[in-house]
């Protein structure tokens, strides 16, 4: 009776979601939301902690005793962890975690009768990560595009032009800011590979899906690129691992799982990798043409790829899939979530409120108009400041519905560089549970979107990486025909809103343009 564990350390909680082959069925799913255990120790808002200026970091340590916690309410819950035949996890993108000499062997003499953040605390040259979410590093993405020879150069070389959020510029910026800590840092992780680290008991790397969102990997070879690493800081090539294949064992779990939390002694763990390209396969897009939506902290559209193609203007990203085959094309917009509960919060609504008076608007807002850049928005790249064209700051269902339709729109106006022919949106994150916001994507789109039994395709994704990489000979179609199955309540587009869609389109394209955006 095999299971599978995936995990999902994303911004702002750390989910396990477990997967049975015989029932094939998901049979746990629990998360450990980082504010509500950890806002008081940690200082941390949404899961974060904004420094200002566009920095934006986290804590690992905060990761691992979600980590640990979350072990702890799976056991408890009754979950026989001596069934896992094998985990696999994802992270949220980008973020870099930096550790010293001290770590490699801390990792390997865990001990079950201490926490993990006890035994792990002093393994960090730097005590925080920066994260997706920050937006501080532009002059290291010129410094690291020139060096490259243009930014054409590293589109070419990374499928990536040289974003703030990635790793690499990221990584940069730390090596100039402060030298001396860079110094002592022997690795650099992602957040998907540290929590990899951390179970298997030693330094593993990520996989190409998740290397892909650095600046730094070969979107052709799916290997670093000596040249991009050179680029970026001395030294660098030397503090991280190679690149992992997706479905090949880093190793067994480490002995501090068995003993603590019940785990088989030859419980495998497999390469994490990126949140987005862990929700392609759970969303089971494992061909190419098919695209999703996820809307969570950020909303990112995205479609499975036969070749890497990238984007000129900027407007989104180029991962490698976990299959290792395909390539994922990927749009994310910082104002998702965020912007939808800045909405929320202003007009002091619930959800409930915000949904009654999103239906209770008619599509096209009678024109009112919104460019909802809360934070500083990633596509287009722009700097926050919200914009409202014939909207009353005070109007609060105009200001309801116009959050959503900017969401819709933009990603509609911003996917036409993926040459995708959406025919469906398979649809996933926490706003996916309301129809009313899904009924809005479903009309500015023209398409049917699909909902699934989980909104955590991401660890989803990360289970069924598991089993792939435990039973190798089964095909990803056939995994994704028994676990990416939508749900039977497809929203189908309403008609009657084309010509209004197509109207607001254009109307925003334009106040996008006008605003230099
Ligand atoms: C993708 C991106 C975010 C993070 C957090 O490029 O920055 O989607 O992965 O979810």
């Amino acid at each position: 009776m095999p299971q599978y564990l995936g995990l999902d350390a994303s911004t702002q909680s750390m989910t396990g979601l477990i997967i049975d082959t015989d029932a094939q069925a998901i049979v746990a799913e629990e998360s450990i939301n980082f504010d509500e255990h950890f806002a008081a120790r940690y200082g941390v808002e949404n899961g974060v902690v904004d420094k200002g200026e566009g920095v934006v970091h986290s804590y690992p340590l905060m990761w691992i005793e979600a980590l640990e916690l979350l072990l702890v309410r799976l056991r408890d819950s009754g979950q026989d962890l001596s069934k896992i035949a094998a985990l696999s996890g994802s992270g949220q993108q980008h973020g870099t975690v930096y550790l010293n000499a001290g770590a490699s062997s801390a990792l390997n003499a865990l001990e079950a009768h201490s926490s993990l953040s006890d035994q792990l605390s002093g393994v960090f040259s730097r005590d925080t990560a920066p994260i997706w979410m920050d937006s501080s590093t532009s002059r290291q993405c010129q410094e690291i595009e020139e060096a490259v020879g243009g930014q054409d150069a590293l589109l070419e070389l990374t499928g990536n032009t040289a974003f703030e959020r990635f790793s690499g510029p990221q990584i940069r910026r730390f090596f100039q800011d402060e030298p001396e800590a860079y110094a002592a840092t022997a690795t650099i992780s992602l957040v998907s590979s540290f929590v990899a680290s951390v179970l298997a008991g030693k330094l593993v790397s990520v996989d190409a899906g998740d290397g892909s969102g650095t600046n730094l990997m070969d979107i052709r070879t799916r290997d670093w690129s000596g040249k991009a690493q050179e680029a970026t800081a001395p030294g660098l090539a030397n503090r991280m691992a190679p690149i992992a294949a997706s479905a090949k064992s880093v190793g067994s779990i480490h002995p501090y799982f068995i003993e603590k939390y019940g785990f088989a002694n030859d419980c495998m763990v497999l390469p994490f990798s990126g949140d987005n390209p862990c929700s392609l396969i759970g969303l089971g897009l494992v061909n190419p043409g098919q695209a999703a939506l996820s809307l969570g902290t950020s909303d990112t559209l995205f479609s499975c790829m036969a070749e890497p193609r990238v984007s000129f203007e900027g407007e989104g990203c180029v991962f490698s899939s976990p299959d290792d085959v395909h390539y994922m094309a990927l749009i994310c917009f910082m104002n998702g979530s965020l912007a939808r509960e800045a909405v929320r919060d202003r007009y002091n609504l619930d959800w409930q409120g915000f949904t009654e008076t999103l239906r209770s608007t008619e599509p096209g807002n009678d024109g009112r108009l919104m460019l909802p850049y809360f934070d500083p928005e990633i596509v287009p790249n722009v700097s926050a400041g919200v914009v409202r064209q014939d909207l009353a700051e005070d109007d609060v269902e105009g200001n309801v519905r116009a959050v959503i339709e900017a969401q819709a729109v933009s990603s509609y106006i911003h996917s036409r560089w993926m040459a995708v022919d959406i025919a469906s949106l398979n649809v996933t994150g926490g706003g996916s549970a309301n129809e009313e916001i899904l009924k809005v994507f479903a009309n500015v789109h023209g398409c049917p979107v699909q909902r699934f039994e989980t909104t955590n395709s991401t660890a989803l994704g990360a289970a069924l990486k598991a089993l792939k990489g435990h039973q190798t000979d089964l095909s990803w179609s056939s995994i994704a025909e028994t676990f990416c199955q939508p749900s039977d309540s497809v929203i189908q587009p309403e008609p009657s809103t084309r010509q209004i869609y197509h109207r607001l389109i254009t109307a925003y394209g334009k106040l996008e343009q006008s605003h230099g955006r």
